[in-house]
């Protein structure tokens, strides 16, 4: 027997406890236990074996970090065969999270019990793959092709309860997984229960496998392994189990040789990655029990609402009581969004707008807070009113944070006598619902004030990236580029619609246009206003084809004209034709002759855009890793995940090639292309981005 599966018998009943910290994933060792157990079991002359996890899970799937390396013996689906095979009972007994592989070792079983807070589901679909070991044959076979196809295409979590009402599990039952597992299975073996595998039950009744795949393609804008997956149960209701099997087998190949994979495993671990800091190794955060949240705007409002929701008492200090009391509003229509999903009940809407929230007028009500966060207007001379107010009234040690999206928070901080208990967090809109959360650290930054703002972030659900500070810290300023990068396009041809069908075929939710107005068109209004007020480079081109609408009151969906026009009460948007006319002036008073762009080349551009100045951002310190870069883009502009991020993605296309682009687009335009130094010194070492993660982390 492995260590990674200890063996014992109790009487007529062996069981096999998996012990593979910290999620029992089934790594090789955890697989030849299983196997070499059954065949244990059998020899003992056992009547009943007991399948369970030690720690915090039955097993959460395969062991995602053997990915990509050489299969090793046994294989999963085979190790799932040899428990289904056996004419001894099996029953698993399952809690945490029985995810994948897991699930799959569950369904070799013949009874599956459960606690009634376990979660089990076929997540392969999620990091690029599908399930591989039995998964889309045997659970369809179980619960039918329709629900099947539901868990295995979304890749959800589903609660006991309904997988109980599935037919997933037989039986919930509170206690120990092991204790548990071993009643049931004597109580079975009482009963004279026979093995029921589930190989022998009959193939589902099929559904419309061709619209179920089409439609979940077009879902997933181009994610291949949810409508894939979804063949593999058209395989379970039109073949025999063994020719199912290797259907299945040979569709999960063919999505594990993807680069999609490759991106989505990517996304996996460097979501976990990119809050594990060297330098805060062994750093204490400090305690935070009450947050300041200045400004009840809309940034304010969703700050101090997903801070309530992690169980943080919140002080909201606005200029007036009135304003004061439109905060409060605007969190309390925030949570009622929690409210409608269940994730909160109306006694605790109550509580927490009006017992954890204090609002105040006055800064002396902040003297005893552990924390502020500031979002008041984004403007320097205001946010330095703003720390020196705090500065004399905040207790000693108090954090003092700025939500600022690009200001410099060095001059903020130097505002205050404690520039060590300074630090940026800049959520994203809205604060309470966008994952990604930037901790800026500026110059003089104390340790723990910034393992403090990851721990924040950790509590508040974010995936936390740490920023240097600059114009726009890593996601803004990335933005900037990729954005001018659309504008020069639509000055020598495209036009803002092809632009943004190019790049949501690519996988964006939203192309660059449609998000400025979702965001308001002001915004980027103010942006090349204060840019030009600071002087452009020379020769730098400047267009207002974008002013021109704003000049016009047309910020976007919020006055319901911006670059398309938005019907009232649909959700559906329509070109703007006015905007050709400012694009054509803009084009005649620089003296350009518009050309045709293609599908292709609009995206490959905008990528060496993006990629160029992210690989500046991660050059220049402020991202630490190209990891870091890569989880901002995805978790605050929308990126597609099946693309990795703009840096795993360039490693997928080949850097080289990249770089080429760029220089091509230099000699046309040396102003705006200017090729990072670290991806050059990358091409010329033969070098990767992903090279550059490995040695950082
Ligand atoms: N393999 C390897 N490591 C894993 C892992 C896995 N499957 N799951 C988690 N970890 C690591 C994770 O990187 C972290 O490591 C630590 O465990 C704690 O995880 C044949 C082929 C289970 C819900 O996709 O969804 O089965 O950072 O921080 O928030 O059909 O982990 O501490 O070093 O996420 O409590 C299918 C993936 C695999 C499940 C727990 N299974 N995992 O969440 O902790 S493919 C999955 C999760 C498969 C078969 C196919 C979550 C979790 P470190 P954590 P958590």
């Amino acid at each position: 027997m492995t260590d990674a599966v200890h063996y014992e018998k109790l009487g007529d009943i062996a069981v096999l406890a998996i012990d593979n910290p910290p999620v029992n994933a089934l790594g090789q060792a955890v697989r030849q236990g299983l196997k070499e157990g059954m065949s244990q079991a059998e020899a003992d002359g056992a009547k009943a074996v007991v399948i369970y996890g030690e720690g915090r899970s039955f097993p959460a799937g395969a062991d995602i970090r053997e990915f990509g390396k050489p299969p090793m013996e046994p294989h999963l689906p085979d190790v799932c065969a040899r428990i289904e095979a056996s004419p001894l009972l099996v029953v698993a007994a399952v809690h945490g999270t029985a995810l994948g592989g897991g699930l799959e070792v569950a369904l070799g079983a013949d009874y599956r019990i459960a606690v009634p807070a376990a979660r089990v589901g076929l997540p392969e679909v999620l990091i690029g793959v599908m399930p591989g070991a039995g998964g889309t044959q045997r659970l369809p076979r179980l619960i039918g092709a329709e629900s099947a196809v539901d868990i295995i295409a979304s890749g959800r979590q589903v609660g006991a309860q309904e997988a109980l009402e599935l037919g997933i599990f037989d039986r919930l039952e509170e206690g120990a997984p092991r204790e548990i597992g071993l009643a049931y299975a004597s109580e079975l073996v009482e009963q004279g229960a026979a093995p029921r595998p589930i190989r022998e039950m009959p193939n589902p009744v099929p559904i419309d496998f061709d619209a179920a795949y089409e439609a979940t393609l077009k879902k997933g804008r181009g994610q291949l392994s949810p409508a894939v997956a979804i063949r593999g149960v058209q395989a379970a209701c039109e073949l025999p189990f063994d020719d199912g099997m290797k259907r299945e087998r040979d569709l999960f190949w063919e999505l594990m040789e993807t680069d999609q994979r490759q991106a989505l495993i990517h996304a996996f671990f460097g979501e976990r990655a990119v809050s594990k800091l060297p330098e805060l190794e062994g750093v204490a955060p400090r305690e935070i029990a009450h947050v300041a949240v200045i400004g009840g705007g809309t940034m304010g409002a969703g700050i101090a609402t997903a801070a309530l929701l992690s169980g943080l008492d919140v002080t909201l200090l606005e200029m007036n009581a009135e304003a004061a009391e439109a905060a409060r509003e605007r969190i309390t229509s925030n949570l009622s969004g929690a409210l409608k999903r269940g994730k909160i009940d109306e006694a605790k809407l109550a509580h927490l707008t009006e017992t954890a929230l204090t609002l105040a007028t006055d800064y002396d009500a902040l003297a005893q807070v552990d924390m502020v966060i500031e979002a008041v207007f984004e403007d320097m001379s205001v946010k330095k009113q703003v720390f020196e107010k705090l500065d004399a009234t905040c207790k000693a040690g108090a954090i003092l944070a700025t939500n600022t999206s690009y200001l410099d928070v060095n001059e903020i901080a130097a505002s205050t006598s404690r520039p060590e208990d300074v630090i940026g967090l800049h959520f994203f809109s809205p604060a309470h619902v966008m994952k990604l959360l930037e901790v800026v650290v500026a110059d003089k930054t104390a340790p723990d004030v910034v393992a403090t703002g990851f721990a924040l972030g950790k509590r508040l659900g974010k995936v936390s990236v740490r920023a240097g500070v600059c114009d726009g810290f890593i996601g803004n300023r990335i933005l900037a580029v990729y954005r001018a990068a659309a504008d020069n396009m639509i000055l020598d041809g495209a036009s803002p619609f092809q632009i943004d069908a190019a790049l949501e075929d690519f996988g964006f939710a939203m192309g660059p246009f449609a998000v400025a107005d979702l965001a308001g068109l002001d915004i980027g209004w103010a942006v090349r206003k204060r840019k030009r007020e600071e002087g452009l480079p020379a020769n730098a081109r400047d267009p207002h084809f974008a002013d021109r609408l704003c000049e016009a009151g047309h910020f976007g969906q919020k006055t319901g004209k911006g670059f398309y026009v938005y019907e009232k009460g649909s959700r559906g948007r329509k070109p703007n034709e006015e905007v050709l006319e400012h694009i054509a002036a803009d084009r005649e008073a620089m003296g350009i002759t518009p050309r045709e762009f293609s599908d292709e080349e609009i995206v490959r551009r905008y990528m060496a855009a993006m990629v160029n100045e992210a690989a500046m951002v991660v050059g220049e310190g402020i991202a630490r890793r190209p990891l870091d870069v890569d989880m901002t883009l995805l978790y605050g502009y929308g990126f597609p995940r099946h693309q990795g991020g703009p840096l795993k993605w360039a490693d997928l296309q080949g850097l080289s090639g990249l770089l080429d682009d760029i220089k091509h687009y230099a000699a046309e335009d040396p102003v705006f292309w200017k090729p990072a130094p670290l991806l050059e010194e990358l091409v010329a070492e033969g070098r990767t981005f992903d090279d550059l993660n490995k040695e950082e982390t």
